[in-house]
């Protein structure tokens, strides 16, 4: 279930929807997500200096997210060379009900925080349309979350995203400094081993302008 009633809050121009999916749809959200890591493996990314980040990662969708000694992008496969499955129906469902656009998304990152992860401050601003927004959805531990600016020097904010909290990111907000200082770690009983599963959902690709007449 999808709770309808609670207007979102503003948190720096982004809009967060506390316990927006109740413990039955998380629940059905994890489940979901247990058929995708088994065929797209959490692996552990590196930076491009080969220091291994404290998150680990895999993706959803026609492109997923990818870091290692040779940059940051996105890529259709996988590491191991599988294409990546499918955004799971469940999280498309969030998308529509919060992003306000025909769009569907084409990559929903997961992100996995054990004990003592964490994500320094950063942009994104690698995708092709910055209009489109970027849906988040936490599930598990509480995780301090910190927005600022578009300016990494700026004033930030922080809040604590717990277990069905959704956030927006759209308008200003879209290339906001962002990251997560740290995790609650066994605040939450909806993973087994406890932790922090975050996706993210973002349209990467624009399609190609049509050739109009002539
Ligand atoms: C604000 N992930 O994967 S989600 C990321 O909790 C990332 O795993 C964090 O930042 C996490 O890039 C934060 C919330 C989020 C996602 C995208 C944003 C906040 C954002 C884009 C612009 C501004
Ligand atoms: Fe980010």
């Amino acid at each position: 279930m999808i709770a309808h009633d609670i207007p979102p809050m503003d948190l720096a121009g982004a809009r967060l929807y506390k316990e927006k999916l109740d413990r039955a749809a998380q629940e059905a959200l994890v489940v979901a997500l247990r058929d995708v890591v088994s065929v797209a493996p959490f692996f552990h990314p590196e930076t491009r200096w080969g220091k291994k980040m404290s998150v680990r990662m895999t993706s959803a969708g026609r492109l997923g997210w990818v870091s290692d000694r040779r940059g940051y992008r996105y890529e259709p496969h996988h590491p191991t060379g599988a294409e990546w499955p499918a955004i799971p129906d469940a999280v498309l469902d969030v998308w529509r009900d919060v992003a306000g656009t025909e769009r569907l998304p084409d990559c929903c990152l997961i992100n996995y925080y054990g004990d003592g992860a964490r994500m320094g401050l950063h942009q994104d601003r690698d995708e092709g349309d910055f209009s489109f927004p970027v849906v988040s959805i936490s599930l598990g531990d509480d995780a301090l979350f910190r927005v600022g600016g578009i300016e990494r020097q700026g004033p930030t904010q922080s809040a604590w995203l717990g277990s069905g909290d959704v956030l927006v990111l759209d308008g200003p907000s879209r290339l906001a400094y962002h990251g997560i200082d740290r995790l609650r770690f066994g605040s939450s009983d909806l993973l087994r081993d406890h932790g922090r599963i975050n996706l993210t959902l973002r349209v990467v690709d624009v399609p190609p302008a049509r050739e109009t007449g002539a």
